[in-house]
C-alpha cells in the first residue's frame, strides 16, 4: 500500500500518531498539501461516514477519526494557507435558538470538515439574526441548523424564515436533528434535510453543486 492509501486507513481506525507521521513522510516526499487532503484525508472521514451510515462504527469512532484527521490538518493548515488555498466551501452552523443539545451538531461540523469545507461553528442556543451576520460575513455556501428538541423546532421555523425576510438567499439551509424530518424542511422551506452526520456531506455537496 502506497503511504497515501495508508494515511486514508490511519483516518478510517483513528490512528492520530500513524496519520501524523504519515503527513509528515508525504510532505518530505514532495506531496503537495492539498493533495494530501483531498486523497488522503477527506477519503478516509468519507469512509467513516459511509460505515456510519451502515451502523458499521458509532459515535466514539468518528470522533476518533476526526482528531487524527484534526491533527494531520493541523500539520497542513499552515501550508496551505501560505500557498493561498482555502477550501472550496464555507458552511456556518448551529443548534437553534433555545436548544443547548450540540454533540449530533459537533458531529456534522466534523464531517463537513472532513469534506474540506469551511466551518464556521456559532454553538448552539444560537438566535437567527447571528447565523444570518456569520452567514454574511463568511460569505458562507451552506447553513446548517440543528435541533433536537420538539419545542425549538419552531426557531428552526422563524430562522429559515429570517433568513427569507433579509434577503440572504445564497446560503443553502440545511436542517437536522433528532425530531427533524425531510416533510418539516418542505413545510418551512429549508433546502435541505440530513438525517445523520454522514448524510449532511451528501446534501451539502449535492446543493452546492446544483
Ligand atoms: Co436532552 N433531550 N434535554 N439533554 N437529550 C433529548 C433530546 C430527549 C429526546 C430525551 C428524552 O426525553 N428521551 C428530550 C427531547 C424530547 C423532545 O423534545 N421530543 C430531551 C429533553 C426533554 C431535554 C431537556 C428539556 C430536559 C430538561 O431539562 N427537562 C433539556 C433541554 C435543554 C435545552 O436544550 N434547552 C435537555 C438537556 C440535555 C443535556 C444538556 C443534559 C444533554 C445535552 C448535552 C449536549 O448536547 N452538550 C442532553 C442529552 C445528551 C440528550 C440525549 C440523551 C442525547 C442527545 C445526543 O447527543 N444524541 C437525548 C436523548 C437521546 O437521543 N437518546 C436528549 C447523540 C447525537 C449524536 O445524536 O443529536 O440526534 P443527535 O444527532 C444526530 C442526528 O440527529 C443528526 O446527525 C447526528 C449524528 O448522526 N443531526 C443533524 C443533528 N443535527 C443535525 C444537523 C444537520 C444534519 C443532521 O444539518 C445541519
Amino acid at each position: 500500500m502506497s503511504d497515501l492509501s495508508n494515511l486514508t486507513e490511519a483516518i478510517v481506525k483513528g490512528n492520530r500518531n500513524e496519520a501524523t507521521r504519515l503527513t509528515k513522510a508525504l510532505l518530505e516526499a514532495g506531496m503537495k498539501p492539498l493533495d494530501i487532503v483531498e486523497k488522503g484525508l477527506v477519503p478516509g472521514m468519507a469512509t467513516v461516514g459511509e460505515k456510519f451510515k451502515r451502523n458499521e462504527v458509532f459515535v466514539p469512532e468518528m470522533l476518533i477519526a476526526a482528531r487524527a484527521m484534526k491533527e494531520a490538518m493541523a500539520m497542513l493548515e499552515p501550508l496551505l494557507a501560505k500557498a493561498g488555498i482555502k477550501p472550496k466551501y464555507t458552511a456556518v452552523i448551529g443548534t437553534v435558538q433555545g436548544d443547548l443539545h450540540d454533540i449530533g451538531k459537533n458531529l456534522v461540523a466534523m464531517m463537513w470538515k472532513g469534506a474540506n469545507i469551511a466551518v464556521v461553528d456559532l454553538g448552539s442556543n444560537v438566535p437567527a439574526e447571528k447565523f444570518i451576520n456569520a452567514a454574511k460575513e463568511s460569505n458562507a455556501d451552506i447553513v446548517g441548523l440543528s435541533a433536537l428538541l420538539t419545542t425549538t423546532m419552531p426557531a428552526m421555523k422563524e430562522t429559515v424564515a429570517a433568513f427569507k425576510k433579509a434577503g440572504v438567499t445564497k446560503p443553502k439551509l440545511i436542517i437536522g436533528g433528532a425530531p427533524i424530518t425531510q416533510e418539516f424542511a418542505n413545510e418551512i422551506g429549508a433546502n435541505g434535510y440530513a438525517a445523520d452526520a454522514a448524510s449532511a456531506v451528501d446534501v451539502a455537496m449535492k446543493l452546492v453543486a446544483a
